[in-house]
């Protein structure tokens, strides 16, 4: 038996004894006065500390225009010339510093901190103005203050005003402090960086959310990612985040399907009462909203004072734009390659922090985030943080290179000839009965592949049922390394794939996809997949066999062909000319496996549904803008569709 049923029997045995002494000792002295009762919990409670191997305190720390940020801080037993790691994060402090059994930091703290906490840093968790329990009024990644927003604060001046503070209110610490975050915690580490405090003396932005319109979080090179419906009215109903709504359908592809555009499902469920989401549906191009909070810009045009660490994700389902690009656009003035740094792991939105053994069922051939975390992020902190820390010996690029999983030194990315390197990018053509031809280009004189893009039936991004992304069963942080079969069955995919390699191929930078196509309406979107087919049997791993791998894959909305700011009708039925830039990626397609190329015209429901007519605002699309359009993709002659890869030897 249980023991807790025991024990309750024991209580209720003891109750009943009472209740028959009161009932029937007649003629005993009355009970003396009840006992006064003040209540059971006390006003202020010190928790015994004997037993955790850190201290908490929680401080409200004030701003410069009186606002008070809640700040959480862990300070290791013992610590003393301890430099400081600030998490500035909109999804609350408290929580960061998890309720366990545990008196250890590392244990209580999300895996990269607590391994952090372990080697001696103080870590520091704070809500961003406006979030849970931090005061003041909360914008969706508030822009800079200036033409955006007039309040003269921004995370810039946040971060600024709460590292002074903590430098001269925590003793235990030694003066240095490094910002460090993910995704939305990446993008308040890199407002960092804008006048930043003279006490930072390192950044490390884990996927930060860089430009939203271009490839992060929100659109993709203006393909709007309506499934992020649900994080904006979650992030901004309330304070706390703890408003919800109840999708209609089981099926994501079924609640939006019956939606109709993105905007109608807004109004829908109460969306247009949400300031951000009526700022976001209003500014569906790359105008001057979107183009000055795009912080690659900003920060390319900041003098480059604090060693930055950028970690990318290669398979990031969120943010996979940013860390490269912002990367890319601070390097040139990194003339003495010594302060700006990249890192890409084989990893999630994320997965720089945690285990990265694997994805979904791709394994790497160890944990590729602790080996990240212990022989590149640690050093890199250490040496600029610690009182004397050593000199870090790391490469300015760390890549893990999939396919043969293995990690490579560079001294820049990308690997490509555009930089002056040896290395060569090479065409890879679309051609004829669904092949496809490295470096020689098709000669037939005309020919194409087409199919119907039909607005009621779309290209569903992944097998079917679809949960809501951020539903206890998701699988959206792995849905970029599902198997693309299942797209290549359909009628309206076109796939084309490579002879069975004899010699790996290997690519290391951007593929590029150029396709040259034409379409029956007035506008389109075009989704370009380099994928990576696996051959019948994989050694060890035999559910492998066949697996499409996508390697890069992106969408780009046809109206934005010739300028994301200034969005223009497609001409019917005329060949035209597009260039869609894939992610970066590094990844070998080794001999026995294929290269394959998929093309199609929707990525439902992660994507709003084209019209395919030319409409003022995609978002207030009508029912009857919906029209299905024949799609050709060209292959041969003077419009060969190709996607460059960027081959290295
Ligand atoms: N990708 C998430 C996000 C960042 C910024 C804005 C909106 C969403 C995140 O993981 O924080």
């Amino acid at each position: 038996m249980p023991s807790s049923i025991r024990l309750y029997g024991r209580v209720a045995a003891g109750f009943m004894t009472a209740w028959v002494s009161v009932g029937f000792a007649a003629g005993q002295s009355a009970p003396s006065a009840p006992a006064s009762v003040t209540g059971d919990i006390p006003d202020k409670f010190e928790a015994s500390r004997t037993q955790a191997d850190f201290e908490k305190r929680e401080v409200m720390i004030p701003m410069r225009d009186g606002t008070k940020l809640y700040t959480v801080i862990v300070i290791p037993n013992g610590a003393t010339h301890a430099p400081i790691i600030l998490q500035r994060t909109p999804y609350s402090a408290a929580k960061f510093v998890a309720s366990t059994p545990s008196p250890r930091a590392a244990v209580a703290l999300p895996t990269a901190y607590g391994e952090l906490a372990d080697a001696g840093y103080i870590i520091v968790s704070q809500d961003v103005r406006g979030k849970y329990k931090s005061e003041g009024s909360y914008v969706m990644t508030r822009p800079l203050a200036g033409p955006l927003n007039d309040s003269g604060v921004d995370h810039a001046t946040d971060a600024y005003d709460t590292i002074d503070w903590l430098v001269k209110n925590v003793p235990e610490s030694n003066g240095r402090v490094a910002t460090m975050g993910t995704s939305y915690a990446g993008f308040t580490v890199l407002m960092s960086l804008v006048h930043p405090h003279p006490a930072l003396q390192a950044a490390v932005p884990f996927n930060p959310m860089v430009d939203p319109w271009m490839g992060d979080d929100w659109f993709h090179n203006g393909a709007f990612r309506q499934t992020y419906a649900d994080y904006i009215y979650w992030q901004t109903a309330a304070k706390s985040s703890d408003q919800d709504w109840k999708p209609a359908r089981y099926d994501a592809y079924e609640t939006w399907l019956e939606a109709g555009s993105a905007g109608a499902f807004g109004t829908s469920i109460g969306m247009d009462q949400l300031p951000f989401w009526k700022r976001l549906v209003s500014h569906p191009a790359y105008d001057d909203y979107w183009q000055s909070q795009a912080l690659d810009k900003i920060l390319a045009d900041q003098p480059l004072i604090v060693p930055t660490l950028y970690v990318h994700s290669q398979w990031d389902q969120e943010d996979i734009y940013g860390a490269v690009a912002t990367y890319a656009a601070t390097e040139p003035k990194d003339t003495r390659n010594d302060t700006n740094f990249l890192v890409i792991g084989p990893w999630r939105h994320g997965g720089g922090g945690g285990d990265g053994s694997s994805l979904g069922p791709f394994k790497f051939d160890g944990d590729t985030g602790r080996w990240f975390r212990l022989n590149v992020l640690r050093p890199f902190l250490d040496a600029r943080l610690k009182d004397g820390g050593a000199k870090a010996d790391i490469a300015p690029v760390t890549v893990f290179e999939t396919g043969s999983n293995q990690w490579r030194r560079y001294d820049r990315w990308p690997q490509s000839c555009a930089t002056g390197c040896p290395y060569e990018s090479r065409k890879l053509y679309l051609a004829a009965r669904s092949t496809l031809s490295l470096g020689s280009a098709p000669t037939e004189a005309v020919g194409f592949d087409e199919y119907v893009s039909d607005p009621r039936k779309p290209v569903t991004y992944r097998l079917r049922p679809i949960r809501p992304t951020y539903s206890d069963d998701s699988t959206w942080d792995r849905w970029l390394v599902d198997d693309q079969r299942f797209a290549g069955d359909r009628t309206d995919v076109l796939s084309y794939t490579s002879e069975v390699l004899k010699a790996p191929v290997r690519i290391a930078g951007q593929p590029v996809a150029h396709l040259y196509a034409a379409t029956s309406g007035t506008d389109s979107d075009w989704v370009v997949k380099l994928i990576d087919v696996y051959p019948d049997d994989v050694p060890g791993q035999l559910e492998l066999g066949g697996y499409e791998l996508p390697v890069a894959m992106d969408i780009l909305r046809g109206r934005y062909r010739d300028d994301p700011s200034r969005p223009s009708a497609v001409p019917a039925n005329q060949v035209i000319a597009y260039s869609l830039k894939l992610p970066h990626a590094d990844h070998v397609f080794l001999p026995g496996h294929r290269i394959m190329v998929q093309v199609q015209s929707s990525w439902f429901p992660l994507y709003d549904r084209n019209p395919q007519t030319f409409v003022e605002n995609i978002f207030y699309a009508k029912p009857s803008d919906y029209v299905a359009a024949r799609q050709r993709v060209y292959r041969s002659g003077k419009f060969a569709s190709y996607v460059d890869l960027p081959v290295v030897p």
